[in-house]
Order: C-alpha cells, then sequence, then structure tokens
C-alpha cells in the first residue's frame, strides 16, 4: 500500500485582535518561527513501525488548512492531532474519504475523544501508537473498516525498545529544529496539562545509548542539527540527566529542552547541561508567587511548594549560561487584574530570557477541564479549535473573560517590546558573564 503520513503544521489563534498585535511583537514572532516548523515526532515513530513491503511518506498540511495534493495517491493516511486543529483535520479527512483514501486518526484530541473522531475516519487509534499501528496497516490491507484500536488493549509499548525515529522521511523541508524524547511522560500531574501524560500513566526514561542511536540519525539528515528534546519533564531523575550530558558532550549539540524547576538545585548538572550544549529550558512557572498555585499540581501541590525558590533557581540557571523561558499561565482561580502586572514586574527583574504567556486551557482529558465543566465555567464547549492557549474560553473567578484578553494583549507588548526584550536579554548576558567568571 501507499501510506501518507499527515502532520497538521504552523501554530494556531483565532483571538483576531491577538494575531494583529502578534505581528508587531518581536519576542512572539520569534518564537512563532521557531516552533512552527517542527516536524510531528509521533508520525516519524509510527512510520518506523510500519511493515517494510509499504511505500511510505511524510506530508505536511500546510497552515492555509490545505493538503498537498499529492496525499490522494494514498491508499492510507495517518493523520496526528492536537485539538486546536481537530476541525481542520476533520474537514481534510472527510475530503479524504470522499476520494476514496482510507483514513487513520490518532494523537493527543482523539486518543480523549475517540467516538468524535470515529465519525471522521476509518481507524481511531488511542494512546501511543507503535504497538498498535501495524494493526492498523493489517486492517486497511484486508479491507476491515470502522474500529477503534484502543492503545490499553495492546501490550504496552515498552520504551527500551523504540525504534529509530524515520527523520530520513523528512526530506528537503527547512525544518530549522529536530525534535527526539529522552522520555515519556511525567511522575507529576498538573491539573491542566495536556502533554503526554494525558497518554501514559507512568514517567518512563530511554536507554542513554538509544537516544544518542536517534541523534546520530538526525545528524545524518542534517549535520549539527538544533534539537528539541520534546519531553514533558527532562531532568527529573538528576543522576540520570548528569549522564546523558555527559554523554552528549562530545557530540557538539545545541539544544533546548523542557523541565521542572528542581533543575537548578544540582549545580553540577546544570554545569554539564551547559558543556552537552543546552541553550534553553523552558520552565513553566505558571505564576509568580505561591497564592495562585496552590493545589495545581494534584499529587504532592509541588508548583506551589517550588514557588518560594523561583527567583533563586532562575538566576542559577541563567548564570550558568543557559537562558530560562519562563511560562505563565493566565487566568488561574487565584489570579486577579493585578496578575499582568505582577507577571511583567517579576520576568522583568528575574531577568527572564524568554518569557511565553499563555491563557489557562481546558483541554478535553484534564482534570481541570472536568472541573470547570462541573461548576459550569467553561463557555463555549467543544469549541476545541479555541484549546490553542492562546483564547480564552472559560469564566476566571475573579475578572470577565474580556478582562483576562486585554490583561493578554497589554502584557504581551509590555513584555515583547524591544526595548523589554533587550533588557532582559542585557541582564542575562551580564549575569552569564559573571558566572563564567567564577568558573
Ligand atoms: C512538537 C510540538 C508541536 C509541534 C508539532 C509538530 C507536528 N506537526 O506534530 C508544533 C510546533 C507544530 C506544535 C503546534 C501546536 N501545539 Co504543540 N507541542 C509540541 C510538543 C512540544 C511535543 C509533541 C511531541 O512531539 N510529542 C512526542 C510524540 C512522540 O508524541 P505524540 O505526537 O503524542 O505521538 C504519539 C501518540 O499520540 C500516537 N499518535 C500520534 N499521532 C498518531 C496518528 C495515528 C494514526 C496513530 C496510530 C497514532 C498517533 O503515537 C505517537 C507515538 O506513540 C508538545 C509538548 C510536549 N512536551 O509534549 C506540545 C503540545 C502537543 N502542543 C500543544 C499545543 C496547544 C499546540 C498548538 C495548538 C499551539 C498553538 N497555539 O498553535 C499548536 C497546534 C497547531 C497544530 N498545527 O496542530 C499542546 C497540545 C494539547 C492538546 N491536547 O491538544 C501540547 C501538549 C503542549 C501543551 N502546552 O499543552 N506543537
Amino acid at each position: 500500500m501507499k501510506i501518507g503520513l499527515l502532520a497538521m503544521s504552523g501554530i494556531r489563534a483565532c483571538d483576531e485582535k491577538l494575531l494583529q498585535l502578534g505581528l508587531t511583537m518581536p519576542g512572539f514572532v520569534e518564537r512563532s518561527k521557531v516552533v512552527a516548523s517542527l516536524p510531528s515526532l509521533g508520525l516519524l515513530y509510527l512510520a518506523a513501525c510500519t511493515p517494510a513491503e509499504h511505500d511510505i511518506r511524510y506530508l505536511e498540511a500546510e497552515s492555509d488548512r490545505t493538503e498537498p495534493t499529492g496525499i490522494y495517491d494514498c491508499d492510507l493516511v495517518a493523520i496526528s492531532t492536537f485539538s486546536a486543529q481537530i476541525f481542520e483535520a476533520y474537514v481534510i479527512a472527510d475530503r479524504l474519504r470522499a476520494a476514496g483514501v482510507k483514513v487513520a486518526m490518532g494523537g493527543l484530541h482523539v486518543s480523549v475523544l475517540p467516538d468524535e473522531a470515529a465519525a471522521h475516519a476509518d481507524y481511531v487509534v488511542t494512546g501511543e501508537g507503535e504497538r498498535s499501528w501495524p494493526a492498523v496497516v493489517r486492517a486497511a490491507q484486508e479491507g476491515r473498516n470502522e474500529m477503534v484500536f484502543r492503545g490499553a488493549e495492546f501490550p504496552p509499548v515498552k520504551i527500551d525498545e523504540l525504534p529509530v525515529p524515520r527523520y530520513d522521511l523528512l526530506g528537503q523541508r527547512p525544518y530549522n529544529r529536530f525534535t527526539i524524547q529522552t522520555s515519556r511522560g511525567c511522575p507529576w500531574r498538573c491539573d491542566f496539562c495536556a502533554s503526554t501524560v494525558t497518554l501514559v500513566e507512568k514517567y518512563r526514561k530511554r536507554p542513554i545509548g538509544q537516544i544518542l542511536r536517534d541523534i546520530q540519525s538526525i545528524c545524518q539528515v542534517r549535520p549539527r542539527p538544533f534539537i528539541e528534546f520534546a519531553d514533558d519533564n527532562t531532568f527529573v531523575d538528576k543522576e540520570w540527566g548528569k549522564e546523558l550530558c555527559r554523554q552528549l558532550i562530545p557530540l557538539h549539540l545545541k539544544w533546548f529542552t523542557e523541565t521542572d524547576v528542581t533543575v537548578a538545585d544540582d549545580p553540577e548538572l546544570l554545569d554539564l547541561m551547559r558543556r552537552a550544549g543546552c541553550r534553553q529550558v523552558l520552565v513553566g512557572l505558571e505564576s509568580p508567587d505561591r497564592s495562585a498555585l496552590e493545589g495545581i499540581e494534584l499529587r504532592g501541590n509541588r508548583k506551589a511548594i517550588w514557588s518560594d525558590r523561583y527567583a533563586d533557581a532562575i538566576r542559577a540557571v541563567q548564570s550558568h549560561g543557559i537562558t530560562v523561558n519562563g511560562c505563565f499561565v493566565l487566568g488561574l482561580d487565584g489570579h486577579t487584574r493585578e496578575i499582568f502586572r505582577q507577571v511583567r514586574d517579576f520576568a522583568m527583574e528575574q531577568m527572564l530570557y524568554d518569557v511565553q504567556i499563555t491563557i489557562l486551557t481546558a483541554f478535553p482529558g484534564t482534570p481541570l477541564y472536568d472541573r470547570l465543566k462541573r461548576e459550569g465555567r467553561v463557555l463555549q464547549d467543544g469549541r476545541w479549535d479555541l484549546c490553542t492557549l492562546f483564547d480564552v474560553n472559560f469564566q476566571p473567578v475573579n475578572m470577565r473573560p474580556q478582562e483576562l484578553r486585554d490583561g493578554m494583549y497589554w502584557l504581551g507588548q509590555e513584555l515583547y517590546n524591544d526595548h523589554a526584550t533587550q533588557c532582559r536579554r542585557d541582564g542575562f548576558f551580564n549575569l552569564a558573564r559573571r558566572g563564567r567568571s567564577h568558573t
């Protein structure tokens, strides 16, 4: 069979005013450009699990919502889904099926809502796809239809048996970063998190040798690549993290990752990360002070507990020459209209090299969604296209939805104008220089 793997690219936001403003905010545009061109690692894993007899190609649906025409030559197309673009994905799936192409859908969104997706696909797959995908391919080959493949019904995906993602399928498309996972899941459970934790209960680390193997394979496609670890939380295990870094040092890479703030507790780890090529860590700080963070992390209230050391942690990381991209969620239950100014002041005072501000978003399948639904606070239920992290679709406790939007616009302008960006970055460079002169 000819099999197409269809990734949805680009970033999404529905809020018109924010989109217009975004164009004038350098910091905003910068990050969007970087992230908009990441390939779909999930589909590259599926490609690696596809029996060799099939002819396989990797394609991207463009941000203008069109699918490449080449996809219509395929017998089977696998579409990977996030909530924000699910309606676009359904439209494409409907068109493909009308043209006689069989469609399989998987990924974060349909894993939570398989019955919704079943109206648009021949095969719907929940959970990690490495085990179930070969069964889907077989079903398509045999002409069996309309089936939901539940990940839980297949043997668990063994983290130490993952194949090398098929980076070689990416061709000449100008990706500026390549993703790789060093782990799956996260041991913590923040109520709003809609990452891999929604697919896998258990946090699992990969054998370091296999991570290096996959990096070598990226290097064959792109010498000296910039790597983004597509993990939920990379440095949970500090000793494993140190060993990973030691083995990365000889590769002379540059990389970015997502981690929690405890990475700052271990100077030896920070030193190794820097030497291994870590350029930036993205840390979910969520809110500058403790009050709004109470109860967010459901297993041990960690976000609230950690918040007391945010300032020291940011300084520790940045003085090692690693930039911090501090992420804040606006609209938490404890937030009042003061939050916008508080985030601005905190980001400027702590000299965060990059800042990411997002709106609290109730993704389906999260504890947050269930709670807001129970409390009657979801504004337009089922509007998954608003799950962009930039659109307001819930009733905040201490402000009106429009006040939250206005605050987001204001804060964006305060943080992302040239002057503010330069001040924060100068602060970082001074700190990093001083840090180096002490070592
Ligand atoms: C890389 C990335 C991107 C890339 C994606 C590139 C691409 N084309 O896939 C880019 C930069 C384009 C992107 C965009 C967006 N992203 Co993003 N992104 C990530 C990130 C960092 C890593 C995802 C990843 O690679 N995971 C690893 C792979 C292996 O897992 P996977 O994709 O889930 O695939 C597995 C299974 O799901 C399954 N599977 C997946 N697809 C299929 C298909 C079939 C047929 C089968 C059988 C199985 C299957 O098998 C795979 C292997 O086990 C995560 C955060 C994180 N740390 O995880 C956020 C994340 C996925 N993004 C998120 C969001 C919100 C967005 C945006 C809406 C942001 C925006 N405002 O624009 C857009 C979405 C727009 C769009 N185009 O879809 C949310 C999604 C939440 C949700 N449930 O929908 C996440 C979780 C981050 C967060 N803060 O919550 N993102």
